[in-house]
């Protein structure tokens, strides 16, 4: 029996939507080619605006929509298998920043444990600040997430429900973003999801790269996953 080709249509398309006011951003995914009359599947992603925090375009900077109360939660450490000491701090509206994991192995980073929590009002600025102590950073300063994105200190990225999951090797035995993000991944599309008043953090405490610049792809240091964090941001307990 033969297969004829009668026809071959180009689908290939992307939109982007974005709304005067909610500003939703999308994308429309189609195969790249179909033949003529073949079912085809086409997928929307729409990713809106957090609402809980507000994420400044040039840093990783979140500024709080509501009062609300805040939970840090930790989701895990890929950091030198787990033998180099880690901390995470914390400052809102650059005030003094607090430490919310003390300097600890990053085994000891463990998932689900809570960092911090407590209330938070509209406009607060959140940052956070990472550390890690191994032979390549020499105990050099904590990685702020104030710092303008092109600063190789600010080795972080931020993730919203909808996202797509960055793909990076990683160092040693270390398991991948990906397997550290899997509870918050969707099991069909690999994106993330999380709530809309949730944001992951994930940081790379070894390399002197901004997240928009990752320097040579075939090294493995730069995995981005040395400290991996997720901010929620709850329905305040204070009557409005
Ligand atoms: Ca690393
Ligand atoms: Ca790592």
């Amino acid at each position: 029996m033969k297969n004829i080709t009668i026809g071959l249509m180009s689908l290939c398309a992307t939109a982007n939507v974005m709304a005067a006011d909610a500003k939703p951003t999308g994308s429309l995914f189609t195969p790249e080619s179909a033949m003529a009359g073949q079912r085809v599947d086409v997928g929307w992603q729409i990713q809106l605006p957090n609402e809980g925090g507000e994420i400044d375009e040039g840093t990783n900077t979140v500024t709080v929509i509501d009062v609300c109360d805040i939970e840090v939660i930790a989701i895990g450490a890929g950091y030198w298998n787990g033998n180099k000491n880690i901390e995470l701090n914390m400052k809102i509206n650059g005030g003094s920043s607090q430490k919310i994991f003390s300097r600890g192995l990053a085994s000891t980073f463990t998932s689900g444990q809570l960092l911090y929590s407590g209330p938070v009002n509209k406009g607060d600025r959140i940052d956070f600040g990472m550390f890690g102590k191994s032979p390549q950073t020499n105990g050099q300063g904590v990685r702020w997430s104030d710092l303008p994105k092109d600063d190789p200190m600010n080795s972080m990225v931020v993730l919203q429900d909808g996202d797509e999951v960055p793909e990076y090797i990683p160092f040693g035995t270390d398991v991948s973003i990906e397997e550290f993000l899997r509870p918050y991944l969707d099991q069909e599309t690999g994106r993330v999801d999380i709530g809309p008043r949730d944001i992951i953090y994930l940081g790379e405490l070894d390399r002197f790269y901004p997240y928009s610049e990752t320097g040579d792809p075939l090294d493995h240091g730069y995995d981005m996953q040395d400290i991996v964090f997720i901010v929620s941001f709850k329905e305040s307990k204070i009557e409005q």
